[in-house]
């Protein structure tokens, strides 16, 4: 499968990578929006939000226990945002499913 995520997870494409487990995977953002912009990951490739069902939830789960242990190590103590886009209209660039840690900075109070 052509998936950028996956080749990055893969180690075939170079990631600065902040957190690792058995399901999830979390990197740098290339193109960072805040002092701290981390994407987290599935492992196991699932495209988007809508894709999630009874048989990869628990990835999701997975990156939700994840995202407090990553967010302490960056020193996120006052607060940060999650974010994913899923298609089209929320302008999804990557299809691997993942979630945006933005923090560091008091982010804009407006989400579109
Ligand atoms: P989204 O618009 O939600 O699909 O966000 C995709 C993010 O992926 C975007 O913020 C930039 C990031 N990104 C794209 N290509 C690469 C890459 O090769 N390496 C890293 N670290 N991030 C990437």
């Amino acid at each position: 499968m052509d998936c950028l995520f996956c080749k990055i997870i893969a180690g075939e494409i170079p990631s600065t990578r902040v957190y690792e487990d058995e399901k999830v995977y979390a990197f740098r953002d290339i193109n960072p929006m805040a002092p701290v912009h981390v994407l987290v990951v599935p492992k196991h490739h699932v495209a988007s939000a809508d894709e999630v069902n009874t048989a990869n939830s628990g990835d999701v789960a997975a990156i939700f226990e994840a995202i407090p242990k990553i967010a302490a190590a960056e020193g996120l103590t006052n607060g940060y945002r999650v974010i994913t886009n899923c298609g089209e209209d929320a302008c999804q660039s990557v299809h691997h499913l993942h979630f945006h840690i933005l923090g560091g900075k008091k982010l804009p109070d407006q989400m579109a």
